[in-house]
């Protein structure tokens, strides 16, 4: 079997904010498009771009219309086309968004199916009357009590038919009923239709929801929410391994060299050896979310600091869990999370590059997301007026009607709003960052006159001189990609340190997560070579503060 991925990095790009080449103030992709050679000279070998199909933008683009089209204000497909041809001609490969839980309320399939209880596609969304033999749009007459991840019931009343429809994200996303096999084979021929115009693989939005449990159970009701926890009803669900089989005989059988990455959260690193184990069938590789759980309490807004002997223990896991059979991809950022150098680090270029070492060097495929490689940092916010994404707007408005304190609110958005990774990508140090001509959708963060590309480019000791070298050593290096891994000092609370092993070569890796000097203790490692390090010291003895090495020693 042709794993190439198993030795591949890849870009994420968030197509609003990457580039914009008309000075509308929005990305686009001939934006994308004129700075691929960004792409080339970090040496990563996948571009995934985030949705760009015809959308109302009410969900940043995961709320899609037309599956099978470019959003105008992104493009054309000819565009598209000039994109990916440009992306092979520098021997990358293409990785499309695929958001096929939900559609939006545009779609012609939920317009169709919405327009009365007998039209043919009815059955394709899940519409279900008031419960009790209430009247629809009653306070509690939605037909669980689940609620929706962006605030509020996940149900909405629609007058028309005097149904409601499920929607687990904003009421504009409607969810699918993949229990229809004309739904799964809609899907499926929408798929094949991009392979045919050669892409070469797919992100998979949220892909471990679509199988729901026919029976539609209320949920468990956790202390002080007003809507119940649904997910034991629609997580890794019923038919979920089926599905993914049926979709990978359907449509990825028979074509080599593809990518499929499937969103899972709330996955265990059992399901996660099962979904991919190559003999199965289902997905390359799953993007879990333990880890970017670790700073948080019941929910994402309730801040813990991390504790670093908690994130060995869980990545540790998932090392040692998908060592033989699957395969892990290692993530800090993307489009939902904050930028890392601002939540595990201080916010400096160092804290960057350790970081960046500490992921770069465990076994799995790992994913930059845009502006990562500069250590782009999480934004300013001043107040609740300049949010844009959905979620965070929602759950201010959620939570201040619920009687939490506006500033305590914002503490919270501050940190973990999706925004921070939405701002505008830095190129450069001129007054919109480069990223356009006109007025950017989110405000370009002001750090980006020192945080910007340009700076970087050409300083041996930037943040993504740091990354290229990083992906340089997966490319050169076997044991990065290949080696076994081992977890040292499990208890010390500020240094990260593990081995790589394979075919007679060792890598140590000891990584500083800390404003603090600390000393280490690994004997046997004192004439090694040092592979990469942000101070150029060798050996173990002690780590300046935020410092991280990387040595190697042959058997
Ligand atoms: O996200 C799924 C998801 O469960 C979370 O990351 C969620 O978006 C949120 O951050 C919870 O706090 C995927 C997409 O990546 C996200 O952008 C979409 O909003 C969502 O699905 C719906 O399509």
């Amino acid at each position: 079997m042709d794993e190439w991925w198993r030795t591949a990095v890849v870009y994420q790009v968030y197509p609003r904010s990457f580039a914009d080449s008309d000075g509308d103030g929005v990305g686009d992709l001939r934006g994308i498009e004129s700075r691929l050679d960004h792409l080339s000279d970090l040496g990563v070998d996948v571009l995934w771009l985030s949705p760009v199909y015809p959308s109302p933008q009410d969900d940043g683009g995961y709320d899609i219309s037309d599956y099978q089209d470019i959003d105008p204000a992104f493009g054309t497909l000819a565009d598209f086309d000039r994109l990916l041809a440009a992306v092979h001609a520098r021997g990358m490969k293409l990785l499309m968004d695929l958001v096929v839980n939900h559609t939006s309320d545009e779609h012609p399939w939920f317009q169709a199916s919405r327009s009365s209880r007998e039209d043919p596609k009815r059955d394709w969304y899940w519409w279900r009357p008031p419960r009790f033999g209430m009247d629809l749009g009653a306070p509690g007459a939605e037909p669980t009590n689940w609620g929706s991840f962006f605030s509020g019931p996940a149900w909405e009343p629609d007058e028309a038919t005097g149904e409601y429809y499920l929607h687990l994200f904003s009421r504009r996303q409607p969810d699918l009923n993949w229990d229809n096999p004309q739904v799964r084979q809609a899907v499926y021929a929408m798929m094949r239709w991009w392979l045919d115009r050669g892409v070469d693989g797919f992100r998979m939005d949220v892909i471990n929801m679509i199988s729901k449990d026919p029976a539609l159970p209320d949920g468990r009701v956790t202390g002080g929410e007003p809507y119940a926890d649904g997910s034991e009803s629609f997580i890794n669900g019923p038919r979920l391994h089926d599905h993914l089989q049926e979709m990978h005989r359907e449509v990825f059988a028979g074509r080599d060299g593809l990518l499929t990455v499937g969103e899972m959260p709330g996955v265990t690193v059992e399901d996660a050896r099962l979904f991919t184990d190559p003999a199965r069938g289902e997905v390359d590789m799953v993007f879990q979310f333990e880890h970017v759980g670790l700073d948080q309490g019941a929910t994402k807004w309730d801040l813990r600091a991390l504790d670093l002997r908690a994130l060995k223990v869980s990545l540790g896991r998932w090392q040692a869990g998908l060592a033989d059979v699957g395969w892990n991809s290692l993530y800090w950022d993307n489009h939902d999370q904050p930028r890392i150098v601002s939540r595990w680090g201080d916010g400096s270029p160092l804290a960057a590059k350790t970081l960046a070492t500490l992921l770069h060097l465990h076994r799995g495929t790992p994913y930059v997301f845009q502006g990562e490689e500069l250590g782009m940092t999480n934004y300013p916010w001043a107040g609740i007026e300049e949010f844009r994404d959905i979620e965070s707007v929602n759950h201010f408005a959620a939570a201040v009607a619920a009687g939490q304190p506006a500033e305590e609110v914002l503490t919270a958005l501050r940190a973990k709003s999706r925004d921070n990774a939405r701002t505008p990508m830095q190129w450069d140090a001129s007054p919109q960052a480069g990223f356009t001509t006109g007025t950017p959708w989110l405000p370009v963060n002001p750090d980006h006159v020192r945080v910007n590309a340009a700076a970087q480019a050409g300083d041996p000791d930037s943040v993504l001189a740091h990354y290229r070298r990083l992906i340089e050593l997966r490319h050169t290096v076997p044991a990065v990609a290949h080696g076994d891994f081992t977890m040292l000092l499990p208890e010390d609370e500020r240094v990260y340190a593990f081995t790589r092993a394979h075919q007679g070569v060792e890598l140590l890796v000891l990584c500083n997560v800390s404003a603090a000097a600390a000393a280490v203790d690994v004997p046997g490692w004192d004439a090694a070579e040092l592979l990469l390090g942000t101070h150029g010291t060798g050996g173990t003895g002690e780590l300046a503060p935020w410092e991280s090495r990387v040595l190697r020693r042959t058997a």
